[in-house]
């Protein structure tokens, strides 16, 4: 990586915790243009970015409003990288529902795991957010979905993902629709105890464990 790359990597960082939605996009396009790849841009620009953000919001430097902007700058830039994020595989692998549990918001972190799967050859049927354990497991029975995936970014949602392993078991259902966890405060420890099929801690690493819990 040339000095200059790093610089254009930091300013797009920069930006995205300034919240400036249009500049991000504009430096995005001429980091590609500059043939910075795709996953460099996501990684070391725009997730870095959100992480301090992250961090200054836990540390009360920074308010809600100032976070919804840098998501939304996140949300365009991930927009723009889209394409070059998802090759064009064309077999699908099988079919995935996914969705962020139910009382959780935060969906940046899922719809870059969609992007991912997508490009993989993977079916999506993104519920969206604030999905219920009821949702996922209907879905993905009418569906006949092999995968149910869930992103919670709050503690306090992640017992809504081992109320879905609880209603796949008491259905019967338990290993003929696997379940693939992630999000920030999950730990595989945590998942593997709940009775999760499968645990990622990014997007790209849930390529390969979606693909070995399809087979
Ligand atoms: Co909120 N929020 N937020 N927030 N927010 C966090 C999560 C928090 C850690 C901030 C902090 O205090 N430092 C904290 C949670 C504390 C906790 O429970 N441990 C927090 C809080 C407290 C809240 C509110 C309660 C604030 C309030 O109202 N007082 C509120 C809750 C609303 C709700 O959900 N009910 C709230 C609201 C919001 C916004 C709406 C303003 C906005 C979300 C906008 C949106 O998503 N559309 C927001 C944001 C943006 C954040 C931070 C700053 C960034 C999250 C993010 O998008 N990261 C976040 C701090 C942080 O995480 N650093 C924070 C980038 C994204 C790419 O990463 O989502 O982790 P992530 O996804 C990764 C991996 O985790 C993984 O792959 C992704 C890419 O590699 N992954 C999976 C995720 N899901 C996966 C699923 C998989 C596999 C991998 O398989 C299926």
């Amino acid at each position: 990586m040339t000095m200059t790359m790093d610089l254009l990597l930091k300013e797009i960082s920069q930006e995205l915790i300034n919240g400036e939605a249009e500049r991000v996009v504009e430096l995005v396009r001429s980091a590609v243009k500059k043939s910075i790849p795709a996953k460099t841009i996501l990684e070391d620009a725009l997730i870095a970015g959100m992480n301090v953000v992250g961090e200054r919001f836990k540390e009360h430097e920074v308010f809600l409003p100032e976070v919804l902007m840098s998501a939304k700058a996140m949300d365009s830039a991930v927009e723009e990288i889209r394409p070059l994020l998802a090759s064009n595989a064309v077999r699908s692998l099988g079919k995935v529902v996914l969705g962020t549990v139910q009382g959780d918001l935060h969906d940046i972190g899922k719809n870059l795991v969609s992007i991912m799967l997508k490009g993989a050859g993977v079916e999506i049927i993104d519920l969206g957010k604030d999905v219920s354990p009821e949702k996922f497991v209907e879905t993905a029975k009418i569906e006949n979905a092999s995968v149910i995936g869930m992103s919670a970014l709050l503690t306090t949602t992640m017992p809504v993902m081992s109320r879905v392993v609880g209603l796949l078991r008491e259905q019967g259902l338990s290993g003929k629709i696997k379940t693939v966890v992630g999000g920030a405060p999950l730990t595989r420890e945590w998942a593997m105890e709940m009775g999760a099929d499968g645990y990622c801690g990014d997007a790209i690493g849930a390529v390969e464990v979606v693909k070995q819990l399809i087979v």
